[in-house]
């Protein structure tokens, strides 16, 4: 009897287990777009439109391979909604059953594969450099888990970077010759950009259809929506951008979006790129001189180390963990995150381009609209629902790590020995926002005082309870308690009111 075989909208690989694991004679390949699919958080419309359009072109691909594949569009009129009551139909119209799938990235729909009245075998996903049992092992009796020393494992695992035993050039992390500060003009021109063809535009269509309520601006939509276009973005980036990736990585710029980043973190996630495809090109970039040493490490750690670390945080922690609240913070997230008007030109300017591209940096996620999240005091879980809705690389195994415990410290520092947070001081180093800026970053109090500034020191006070014994805060709070007493009254008569006034939704 046939079986059916799962491919969900971020496992386009014709190397994914379910594929690998399958019988092309006689198995029946299911895909499907479904509203809980499109609709478990208000995705950004070019989020939808690059699932869409990839699921459609790489579901011609198995149908060129010679598979029997039965695909669902979004307006079919059997479409039942979600992926369980699509196998189930499929079952009943082929005879199947069983399932044969490979584990989502995603506890709810790991549990609603399940829970299914069929049986549904979920592999392993075996498109990451460590597994499940890989992680686990390397975690067990580690006091705290840190990414550093998880990456060196890494490093002598897959042998990138390596000199024999030893780590290339002597040591294994090269960033202290990287963070330079945003500089005066950049020699990259951005990431490779695709001219949507005829499937595509029949995605836009639809998406402008259904989705044009979403926060997000669908069209220019330029992504690549298949592994060729997938792979010319990639040589583009390690030709034209990695020599100086590392430079300029924690950079930050009012007209230069994308820097020197790669912008191919949707491609990695929804299948279209391997990371070990994307490292092997990155190390023979370094071994042909073409890029310097600080830049292809940095650039390998946050693929073989951020990425695979974060996921194994993740699957470790288990369904629960995208709803930790461990600071306990409750405010609402601020209507300038939904593109209310606001003054702070690096607010405005991270939100805008998130409503444009679907796309922001690590640093413009992290410094800006995390670290300001965080200093109001947000719900962790309104936090990671917009993280998750708005950006077009944001699935919930790499997003919920990267908010709930990178960003937000909602897990209590599992993997974060302190959290993220700073005043304008550091943004103006990074970029060139403060200079266009209503508020001005050396005021700290009074008139004009840059927010982050007022909410930095908010923040320590509040928080004292909860983060004053941590030794790597010392110095925060030192500074604090060494400000003159009508002064920090000040600070936080003004950080409250500031508040209250977003709370309200007045301009700030
Ligand atoms: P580059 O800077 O060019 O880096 C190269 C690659 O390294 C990326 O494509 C990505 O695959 C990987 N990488 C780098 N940093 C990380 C990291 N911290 N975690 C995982 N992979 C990393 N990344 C996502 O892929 N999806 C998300 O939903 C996501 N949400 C985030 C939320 C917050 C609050 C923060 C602070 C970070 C988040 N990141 C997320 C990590 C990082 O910001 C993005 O991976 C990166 O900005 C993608 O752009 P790029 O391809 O240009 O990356
Ligand atoms: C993100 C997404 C969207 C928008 N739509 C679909 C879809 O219609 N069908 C599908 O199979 N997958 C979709 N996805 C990706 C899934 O949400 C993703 O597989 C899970 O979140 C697990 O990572
Ligand atoms: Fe942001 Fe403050 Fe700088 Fe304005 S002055 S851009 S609010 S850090």
């Amino acid at each position: 009897m046939s079986r059916l075989v799962l491919v969900l909208g971020d496992q386009l690989s014709p190397e994914i287990a379910a594929l690998k694991a399958a019988d092309k004679g006689r198995d029946v390949v299911v895909m499907a777009e479904v509203a809980d699919e499109t609709g478990y958080v208000p995705h950004h419309p070019k989020k939808i439109a690059l699932v869409l359009a990839a699921m459609r072109k790489f579901a011609e691909e198995l149908r060129a391979d010679g598979w029997d594949l039965r695909y669902t569009q979004l307006d079919d009129s059997a479409n039942s909604g979600s992926i369980v009551r699509e196998l189930l139909r499929r079952a009943e119209e082929t005879g199947a059953s069983e399932v044969l799938a490979t584990e989502p990235g995603e506890w709810r729909l790991i549990e609603a594969l399940g829970e299914a009245p069929i049986p549904v075998k979920q592999l392993a996903d075996d498109r990451f450099l460590a597994s499940h049992n890989d992680f686990e092992t390397w975690a067990e009796g580690r006091k705290s888990l840190r990414m550093e020393y998880f990456y060196r494992e890494m490093r002598r695992r897959t042998g990138y970077l390596m000199d024999g035993d030893d780590p290339e050039g002597g040591v294994w992390n090269y960033d202290s010759e990287n963070r330079k500060p945003a500089p005066d003009a950049i020699d990259f021109a951005g990431p490779m950009q695709f001219t949507p063809d005829e499937t595509v535009e029949e995605v836009l269509d639809l998406v402008e259809a259904r989705f044009g309520g979403n926060f997000g601006d669908l069209r220019p939509f330029h992504f690549a929506t298949d592994r060729g276009q997938a792979r010319r973005a990639l040589t583009h980036f390690i030709k034209g951008a990695l020599p100086k990736f590392g430079d300029y990585q924690d950079a930050m710029m009012n007209d230069e979006r994308f820097l020197y980043h790669a912008v191919i973190s949707p491609y990695l996630n929804i299948g279209l790129l391997d990371p070990s495809e994307v490292c092997a090109a990155a190390e023979e970039a370094y071994a042909k001189g073409h890029a310097p040493l600080n830049a292809v490490e940095g650039f390998i750690r946050q693929i073989i180390g951020w990425r695979e670390f974060v996921r194994g945080i993740y699957f470790l922690e288990g369904p629960g963990y995208p709803r930790q609240n461990k600071l306990m913070q409750q405010r609402k997230l601020p209507a300038v995150y939904w593109g209310g008007e606001t003054r702070m030109t690096c607010m405005a300017k991270a939100v805008e381009q998130t409503r444009e591209e679907a796309y922001a940096h690590h640093i413009q996620r992290l410094m800006v609209t995390g670290n300001f999240a965080l200093l109001s005091g947000v719900n962790p879980a309104e936090v990671h629902e917009w993280y998750l809705a708005v950006y077009v690389d944001a699935f919930e195994w790499v997003e919920a790590p990267n908010t709930v415990g990178m960003s937000q410290f909602a897990d209590g520092g599992l993997f974060a020995s302190k959290p993220y947070v700073s005043s304008g001081a550091y943004i103006n180093r990074m970029s060139d926002y403060c200079k266009s800026c209503a508020y001005d970053v050396g005021t700290k109090v009074g008139e004009g005082a840059c927010p982050f500034n007022l909410l930095y020191w908010n923040f320590l006070d509040r928080q004292r309870a909860r983060l004053g014994d941590n030794p790597r805060m010392g110095n925060m709070y030192r500074t604090w308690d060494r400000m003159d007493g009508d002064k920090r009254e000040q600070i936080v008569a003004e950080a409250e009111a500031l508040l209250e006034a977003l709370g309200r939704g007045e301009v700030v």
